[in-house]
């Protein structure tokens, strides 16, 4: 991430409809892509925050695109809401905040793509699970907001990053980096590389089922980390899913499969002692649980493929990983040496354990 300048903030916030005067900003360090600030303004003596962000347009390459989506998708969120009559909305979904000229978002003149969002107060967000029922609460999130989704109106939602969570795509691309060995980090990985080549019968499963149709498309979130729901300090419920840049059409089951790679290790993405990770039977059954009450439009054949899921995407983003270590580090910000490789690492650990219980955890989820 670039260093903090305020003078470019201030510049940037101005474009924004924000009443009061920016106060002082802070940058936030989560996330491996975009650019985000915590801003204070003062409105008529009172503290009031925002969100601004800067998209990375190298990841997502149609920033228009995705923020016809994400105010689409809010708008639907909104309306469902009002409709059941909840109340504290702006807590229970995202608020972008137009920019001056009425768009959802700003293009500075050196082509950034900025925009601004209401920041909610009084949540948290935490980096693994402390408890089973946090894992019910993060399910029960995500299978809501999928729900919520289903009946959004209009046109197909824009495919923000293509082919997402397409392993055999993403397999195709870590055998590549392999055959380039760009940075000569091939041999550094050879353990990681032939275990993966050695798993890549998981690849095809749900690719199948979704060309023969027996798996829908759906509207999903797909990037469904544990610390992307945000839970209310004082009471520990879910409040707001957040992180919507790659909401667009996709499989309901990969958004659980990441639910099961974040929630049910109590150790986190880059655990450098593999001894402690592990897929926790009790965290799987309070996420399914929870998925499964609000996700009540699965069919029967994405449902028996919900422990299949949870080794999957650990497995596809492990890849993802591995391949960025062997192209030099070039997606996911690193903070250290190897991070990548110490990433995909815990994933591969991750996904030989879920292995070891995949027919356990099925049968529960069967009898759900
Ligand atoms: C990225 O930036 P962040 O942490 O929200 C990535 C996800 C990965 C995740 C791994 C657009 O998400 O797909 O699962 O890192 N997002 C994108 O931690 O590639
Ligand atoms: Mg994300």
């Amino acid at each position: 991430m670039p260093g903090y300048d305020p003078s470019r903030l201030l510049s940037v916030s101005r474009h924004f409809h924000i009443y009061g005067e920016l106060l002082h900003a802070e940058p936030c360090k989560v996330g491996h892509i975009n650019e985000t600030y915590t801003a204070t303004y003062d409105q008529g003596g009172v503290p009031v925050r925002y969100i601004h962000q800067r998209i990375n347009h190298e990841v997502f390459k149609d920033p228009g695109g995705l923020m016809d989506n994400l105010q689409r998708v809010t708008a639907h969120l909104r309306s469902k809401m009002a409709e059941r009559g909840v109340r504290d909305m702006t807590r229970r979904a995202l608020t972008l905040i137009p920019a001056q000229d009425g768009r959802s978002y700003y293009r500075s003149p050196d082509g950034e793509y900025w925009r601004t969002f209401v920041f909610i107060e009084r949540v948290r967000t935490f980096e693994s699970v402390e408890s089973a029922e946090q894992a019910y609460e993060a399910g029960k999130a995500f299978g809501e907001f999928q729900h919520l989704l289903v009946d959004l109106p209009g046109g197909r939602l824009h495919d923000t990053i293509p082919h997402f969570h397409n392993t055999r795509k993403r397999f195709e691309s870590l055998q590549k980096a392999v055959r380039e060995d760009r940075v000569n980090r091939a041999s550094a990985a050879k353990v990681e590389v032939e275990w993966v080549l050695a798993h890549e019968n998981l690849c095809d499963t749900i690719l199948r089922a979704m060309t023969s149709k027996r798996i829908p498309e759906r509207i999903t979130h797909n990037d469904t980390k544990f610390n992307n729901v945000m839970l209310d300090v004082a009471t520990g419920k879910a409040m707001c899913v957040v992180d919507l840049d790659t909401v667009m059409p996709g499989c309901a089951l990969y958004d659980f499969g990441d639910m099961v790679r974040t929630t049910t290790s109590p150790t986190l993405e880059d655990e450098l002692d593999l001894s402690k990770v592990q897929m926790r039977m009790p965290m799987f059954k309070a996420l399914c649980r929870g998925y499964l009450e609000a996700a009540t439009f699965l069919n029967k054949h994405e449902r028996a493929l919900i422990a299949f899921a949870g080794k999957l995407i650990t497995f596809t983003i492990g890849l993802r990983f591995l391949t960025d270590f062997l192209n030099g580090d070039t997606y996911f910000r690193v903070h250290r040496p190897n991070h990548n490789l110490d990433r995909a690492r815990t994933q591969f650990r991750l996904v030989e354990s879920i292995e070891r219980q995949e027919d356990a955890m099925q049968k529960f989820a069967d009898g759900l």
